[in-house]
């Protein structure tokens, strides 16, 4: 008898090609849609050009220009000219700044029940709220799906979240997901799906659970995925879309490897405390902190239904005098259904500002507050120095608690003043406007790239010799996320196309000296601790480092994206055999291994006598065979060409 299967292993078997069907096996998996954002996109499709393809071969292919969307530095504007020329010649959708955030338009104008799609962007996974498959990754892997070839990640555990009763007022999807993140931490989902189940789902809008889904990435979760059901149905002949609904959900008596339980009517308005958006607490616990800066947006809360939410708490009233307040709506679609109803001339008279559907003050690009500011935002992510400040503190919590705080001045729990909770409804009807949507041109083949005056070629990395002798030019806490490796924010953003421009910037805000000492040392491995690499898909934070002559990171736990992109760019990815090793390395130490290709070969391990101590220790990695040969190579470029040559 064929064992009933949970969602997520149907969404895996539907698009197998090959791999193992236990946990952590290597699986391969077909690509039906991708989405790149600029700011990695650009990359991309530098390497797709590199590997010498020539038209990209899933079903959709859409390059947003969604991060970058303000150009304000004109090689953002460069950037976007590539792309524009990119997608004409190898036969993408460009979707023009200000058509609003990847995830968000795709949700909207592209996604499919039932289909996989992989992004160059770590909240791929949003797409996860109508039943699909969906990853993020690096640019290098994304670029490789471009051309027809399959995804490889490992298999993940699959946890059935159950959720149970309703959300009370004032508690929304913002608070399901990081009471998640208060139980489980930034590490608690790496190497799982979770798949929500339970009657709780049918009580959650589409927006809703995108919410959820979205931000499983902070939890470092593979993917997540909602069944599609009636809501989803109803969301897509909302969006005039039904003939591409169809129902997916587990199949009876699924098994799962683990479960959790959340009951809806338990949660609580949280709020995320600076720092780490698993610095979960009750609303309680931070009421009365005085707030200067209220920023409601991002992928994760840019929804009509959160922006709309806002409007009717602020409607007729006045933005506190020391705050300022700014909106981002997720989709240019967002903003024109705003603009049909109250909504946008509530926000304007009540004091916001709304600005052009954009990634915008997320990861640092605007709204960058002055020293000293208290902000509070709706994102995702409230990494150290993110919003561009360093030493910032952003609180993280939902567009209603956000409305209420910009009224106030400070963090408020509405329910203690007996404010009524806003009810939304999404609009009856939501129009498909594809105008600032440019489709794939039939002809475009001949079309000459345009490369920006500050592009750099493509890295290639170095293969490995007999002898890894390194430095540990740095040695790192717990939860490095990839913004502290190659921050995010207006500035290093402009070198996304210039591997060793953007390499002056590693660790600038960690540890200013350390490209001094990684260029001085000549190789050099990192030390770091516990869910090292969590955050953005950026494979930046590889190629950049691979520039400054790092070989190695040796660390507690790594997060699954920025694993693979060591992997592609040829540097080893490694976890402590034994954790306490970590307080036996110091910064400056010489780690050396012997023969580490042969090693890796024989045991999976790779073991550096320490020069100052003696000391072995010993790291290790699960690589397949064709992963081994790449990082040995230096990086699947490089792999590709000693091949082919
Ligand atoms: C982010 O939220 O950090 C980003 C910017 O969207 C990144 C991608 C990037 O670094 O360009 C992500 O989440 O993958
Ligand atoms: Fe854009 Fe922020 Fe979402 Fe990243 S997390 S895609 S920067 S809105």
């Amino acid at each position: 008898m064929v064992a009933a299967r949970s969602l997520v292993a149907r969404l895996i078997d539907d698009h197998l090609v090959e791999g193992g069907s236990a946990p952590g096996d290597e699986i391969a998996i077909t690509v039906d849609q991708i989405l790149h954002q600029d700011a990695t996109g650009a990359m991309s499709f530098l390497q797709f050009e590199a590997m010498g393809l020539d038209r990209v071969r899933p079903r959709i292919v859409v390059q947003y220009a969604d991060h970058q969307s303000l150009q304000n530095d004109s090689r953002h504007a460069d950037d976007h000219k590539f792309l524009e020329s990119a997608c004409r010649k190898f036969g993408a959708y460009y979707a023009k700044p200000g058509v609003g955030i990847c995830h968000i338009v795709h949700l909207e104008q592209f996604s499919r029940p039932g289909e996989s799609i992989l992004g160059s962007d770590s909240h791929t996974p949003h797409l996860g709220a109508v039943a699909m498959l969906a990853l993020g990754a690096g640019g290098m892997d994304v670029a490789v799906s471009m051309g027809g070839g399959p995804y490889v990640l490992s298999r993940p555990a699959i946890t059935r979240v159950e959720l149970t009763g309703r959300l009370r007022p004032w508690s929304t999807a913002k608070d399901v997901i990081l009471e998640l993140l208060r139980r489980l931490t930034v590490k608690g989902g790496i190497g799982r799906a979770f798949e929500y189940a339970g009657s709780g789902v049918a009580t959650l809008t589409v927006p809703e659970r995108a919410t959820i889904a979205n931000m499983g990435t902070e939890l470092g979760l593979t993917f997540s995925a909602f069944p599609s059901d009636e809501q989803t149905r109803d969301y897509f002949r909302r969006l005039g879309r039904e003939d591409e609904w169809r129902p997916l959900a587990a199949e009876g008596d699924a098994t799962y490897d683990d479960n959790l339980t959340i009951d809806l009517d338990a949660i609580e308005p949280l709020v995320a405390k600076p720092g780490q958006p698993d610095s979960v607490v009750p609303i309680g616990e931070v009421a009365g902190t005085a707030i200067q800066q209220v920023i409601v947006g991002s992928c994760t809360n840019g929804s009509y239904h959160d922006i709309a939410a806002v409007a009717r708490i602020v409607a007729g009233k006045t933005v506190h005098p020391t705050v300022s307040c700014a909106i981002f709506p997720g989709s240019m679609q967002t903003s024109v259904q705003l603009a049909r109803g109250p909504h946008l001339s509530e926000l304007l008279e009540a004091g916001v500002v709304v600005s052009t559907p954009t990634c915008g003050a997320c990861p640092g690009y605007v709204h960058v507050p002055s020293a000293g500011t208290v902000s509070l935002r709706t994102f995702n992510r409230n990494f150290n120095g993110r919003s561009g400040l360093p030493g910032d503190r952003v609180y993280l919590a939902s567009p209603e608690i956000a409305a209420v705080a910009a009224l106030h001045g400070a963090i408020v729990d509405p329910r203690a003043l007996g404010i009524p909770a806003p009810v939304v409804e999404l609009p009856e009807r939501i129009e498909r406007d594809r105008t600032m949507i440019v489709p794939p041109d039939p002809d475009g083949g001949a079309t000459e790239l345009w490369k920006g005056p500050s592009f750099a070629p493509v890295p290639l990395g170095e293969p490995f010799g007999e002898r890894l002798d390194a430095t540990v030019t740095i040695k790192l806490g717990d939860k490095i996320s990839t913004d502290d490796i190659t921050p995010a924010g207006a500035e290093a953003i402009t070198f996304r196309t210039n591997g060793p421009k953007l390499a002056e910037y590693v660790f600038r805000r960690r540890d200013p000296d350390f490209v001094a000492r990684a260029k001085a040392a000549g190789v050099s491995v990192i030390v770091g601790g516990e869910a090292y690499g969590q955050g953005s898909s950026r494979e930046h934070a590889a190629i950049a480092p691979m520039h400054l002559g790092v070989r190695a990171v040796l660390v507690k736990s790594l997060a699954r994206i920025h694993r693979a992109n060591l992997v592609n760019w040829g540097i080893l990815p490694l976890e402590f055999v034994d954790p306490t090793d970590y307080d036996r390395v110091e910064q400056g130490d010489r780690l050396v291994a012997d023969e580490p290709g042969r090693q890796l070969a024989e045991s999976s391990r790779v073991a550096f006598v320490d020069q100052r101590t003696g000391d072995t220790i010993v790291g290790q990695t699960r690589l397949t065979d064709r992963e081994r040969g790449i990082v040995l190579a230096g990086g699947l470029l490089a792999y590709t060409r000693s091949r082919v040559l």
